[in-house]
Protein backbone atom coordinates (compact mmCIF):
# COMPACT_ATOMS: atom_id res chain seq x y z
CA UNK A 1 0.00 0.00 0.00
CA UNK A 2 1.35 3.37 -1.19
CA UNK A 3 2.05 5.65 1.96
CA UNK A 4 1.28 9.45 0.93
CA UNK A 5 2.64 12.45 2.90
CA UNK A 6 0.49 15.45 2.76
CA UNK A 7 1.75 17.24 -0.66
CA UNK A 8 0.35 13.65 -2.07
CA UNK A 9 3.32 12.09 -3.22
CA UNK A 10 3.77 8.52 -3.08
CA UNK A 11 6.19 8.29 -0.38
CA UNK A 12 7.77 4.92 -1.31
CA UNK A 13 7.98 5.52 -4.99
CA UNK A 14 9.04 1.84 -6.55
CA UNK A 15 12.21 2.08 -8.60
CA UNK A 16 14.94 5.26 -8.96
CA UNK A 17 12.87 6.49 -12.30
CA UNK A 18 10.02 7.13 -10.76
CA UNK A 19 12.01 8.75 -7.33
CA UNK A 20 13.77 11.43 -9.82
CA UNK A 21 10.28 12.22 -11.49
CA UNK A 22 8.82 12.59 -8.13
CA UNK A 23 11.79 14.60 -6.90
CA UNK A 24 11.64 16.84 -10.30
CA UNK A 25 8.37 17.35 -9.13
CA UNK A 26 7.35 21.29 -8.47
CA UNK A 27 4.36 23.10 -7.08
CA UNK A 28 2.50 25.43 -9.60
CA UNK A 29 4.39 29.25 -9.18
CA UNK A 30 2.51 30.90 -12.10
CA UNK A 31 5.84 31.75 -13.69
CA UNK A 32 7.29 31.53 -16.92
CA UNK A 33 8.64 28.08 -17.64
CA UNK A 34 11.08 26.42 -20.17
CA UNK A 35 8.33 26.24 -22.60
CA UNK A 36 7.99 29.91 -23.23
CA UNK A 37 11.22 29.55 -24.87
CA UNK A 38 10.53 27.03 -27.25
CA UNK A 39 7.51 28.31 -28.15
CA UNK A 40 9.10 31.87 -29.44
CA UNK A 41 11.93 29.27 -30.39
CA UNK A 42 14.94 30.94 -28.58
CA UNK A 43 15.29 27.17 -27.62
CA UNK A 44 15.45 25.27 -30.45
CA UNK A 45 13.30 22.00 -30.31
CA UNK A 46 12.05 19.04 -33.00
CA UNK A 47 8.61 19.92 -34.29
CA UNK A 48 6.24 17.98 -35.03
CA UNK A 49 3.15 20.04 -35.68
CA UNK A 50 2.30 23.70 -35.38
CA UNK A 51 -0.72 26.50 -36.16
CA UNK A 52 -1.78 29.67 -34.65
CA UNK A 53 -2.93 27.97 -31.77
CA UNK A 54 -0.63 24.78 -30.71
CA UNK A 55 2.80 23.94 -30.82
CA UNK A 56 3.81 19.99 -30.78
CA UNK A 57 7.17 18.86 -30.25
CA UNK A 58 9.43 15.93 -29.57
CA UNK A 59 10.27 15.56 -25.35
CA UNK A 60 13.68 15.71 -24.85
CA UNK A 61 13.31 12.76 -22.44
CA UNK A 62 11.23 10.53 -24.36
CA UNK A 63 9.54 8.04 -22.37
CA UNK A 64 9.24 5.81 -25.80
CA UNK A 65 10.11 5.85 -29.28
CA UNK A 66 7.70 8.32 -30.18
CA UNK A 67 6.74 10.54 -27.32
CA UNK A 68 5.81 14.14 -28.39
CA UNK A 69 4.16 17.02 -26.66
CA UNK A 70 1.26 19.05 -27.39
CA UNK A 71 1.14 22.71 -26.03
CA UNK A 72 -0.94 25.67 -26.07
CA UNK A 73 0.79 28.68 -27.28
CA UNK A 74 -0.65 31.41 -25.18
CA UNK A 75 -0.90 29.48 -21.61
CA UNK A 76 -3.70 32.06 -20.71
CA UNK A 77 -3.94 30.45 -16.81
CA UNK A 78 -3.67 26.94 -17.89
CA UNK A 79 -0.58 25.90 -16.10
CA UNK A 80 -2.10 22.92 -15.04
CA UNK A 81 -5.86 20.70 -16.44
CA UNK A 82 -6.99 21.39 -13.03
CA UNK A 83 -6.96 24.79 -13.70
CA UNK A 84 -9.06 24.95 -16.49
CA UNK A 85 -12.40 27.01 -16.97
CA UNK A 86 -15.08 27.75 -19.24
CA UNK A 87 -13.85 29.51 -21.80
CA UNK A 88 -10.26 27.04 -22.26
CA UNK A 89 -13.30 24.57 -23.73
CA UNK A 90 -12.06 25.09 -27.06
CA UNK A 91 -8.22 24.89 -27.28
CA UNK A 92 -8.62 21.95 -24.62
CA UNK A 93 -10.63 20.23 -28.03
CA UNK A 94 -8.04 21.68 -30.45
CA UNK A 95 -5.01 20.08 -28.27
CA UNK A 96 -7.16 16.92 -28.27
CA UNK A 97 -7.32 17.05 -32.00
CA UNK A 98 -3.85 17.96 -32.74
CA UNK A 99 -2.84 14.82 -30.55
CA UNK A 100 -4.60 12.71 -33.03
CA UNK A 101 -2.87 14.88 -35.72
CA UNK A 102 0.11 13.89 -34.05
CA UNK A 103 -0.27 9.85 -33.66
CA UNK A 104 -1.00 10.02 -37.40
CA UNK A 105 2.11 11.71 -38.43
CA UNK A 106 4.17 9.42 -36.14
CA UNK A 107 2.71 6.19 -37.49
CA UNK A 108 1.54 4.99 -34.20
CA UNK A 109 -2.39 5.54 -34.65
CA UNK A 110 -2.83 1.79 -34.12
CA UNK A 111 -1.74 2.08 -30.08
CA UNK A 112 -0.98 5.29 -28.56
CA UNK A 113 -1.45 6.93 -25.29
CA UNK A 114 -2.25 10.44 -24.05
CA UNK A 115 -1.09 11.34 -20.53
CA UNK A 116 -1.38 14.48 -18.27
CA UNK A 117 0.01 14.70 -15.28
CA UNK A 118 -1.80 17.07 -12.70
CA UNK A 119 0.16 18.92 -9.85
CA UNK A 120 3.12 17.20 -7.48
CA UNK A 121 0.62 14.33 -7.06
CA UNK A 122 1.37 13.42 -10.63
CA UNK A 123 4.47 14.62 -11.33
CA UNK A 124 4.18 17.49 -12.89
CA UNK A 125 7.13 19.15 -13.72
CA UNK A 126 6.66 22.13 -16.25
CA UNK A 127 3.86 24.25 -15.40
CA UNK A 128 2.11 25.20 -19.12
CA UNK A 129 -0.44 22.39 -20.13
CA UNK A 130 0.92 19.85 -22.16
CA UNK A 131 -0.99 16.84 -23.17
CA UNK A 132 2.00 13.90 -23.25
CA UNK A 133 1.64 11.41 -27.12
CA UNK A 134 3.14 8.31 -26.54
CA UNK A 135 3.42 5.64 -28.36
CA UNK A 136 5.82 3.35 -30.57
CA UNK A 137 6.10 0.20 -28.06
CA UNK A 138 3.16 -2.01 -26.17
CA UNK A 139 1.85 0.69 -23.16
CA UNK A 140 1.40 -1.23 -20.81
CA UNK A 141 -2.21 -0.81 -17.97
CA UNK A 142 -2.06 0.44 -15.33
CA UNK A 143 0.23 2.87 -16.17
CA UNK A 144 2.97 4.11 -13.01
O1 LIG B 1 6.57 16.11 -16.01
P1 LIG B 1 5.58 16.82 -16.89
O2 LIG B 1 4.30 16.07 -17.15
O3 LIG B 1 5.36 18.24 -16.42
O4 LIG B 1 6.25 16.88 -18.34
C1 LIG B 1 7.24 17.79 -18.67
C2 LIG B 1 7.97 17.20 -19.82
O5 LIG B 1 8.75 18.21 -20.42
C3 LIG B 1 8.93 16.07 -19.44
O6 LIG B 1 8.57 14.88 -20.11
C4 LIG B 1 10.28 16.60 -19.89
O7 LIG B 1 11.12 15.59 -20.41
C5 LIG B 1 9.89 17.59 -20.95
N1 LIG B 1 10.87 18.62 -21.22
C6 LIG B 1 11.56 19.32 -20.28
C7 LIG B 1 12.41 20.18 -20.99
C8 LIG B 1 12.19 19.94 -22.32
C9 LIG B 1 11.24 18.97 -22.48
N2 LIG B 1 10.89 18.59 -23.71
C10 LIG B 1 11.53 19.17 -24.76
N3 LIG B 1 12.49 20.14 -24.64
C11 LIG B 1 12.85 20.55 -23.40
N4 LIG B 1 13.77 21.51 -23.05
C12 LIG B 1 14.51 22.23 -24.08
N5 LIG B 1 14.02 21.79 -21.75
C13 LIG B 1 13.39 21.19 -20.70
N6 LIG B 1 13.68 21.51 -19.40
Amino acid sequence: ELAVDHTGFAANAQNEEASAKAAAATADSGGPTIFDKIISKEIPSNIVYEDEKVLAFHDVNPQAPVHVLVIPKLRDGLTQLGKAEPRHAEILGHLLYVARLVAEKEGILDGFRLVINNGPGACQSVYHLHLHVLGGRQMKWPPG
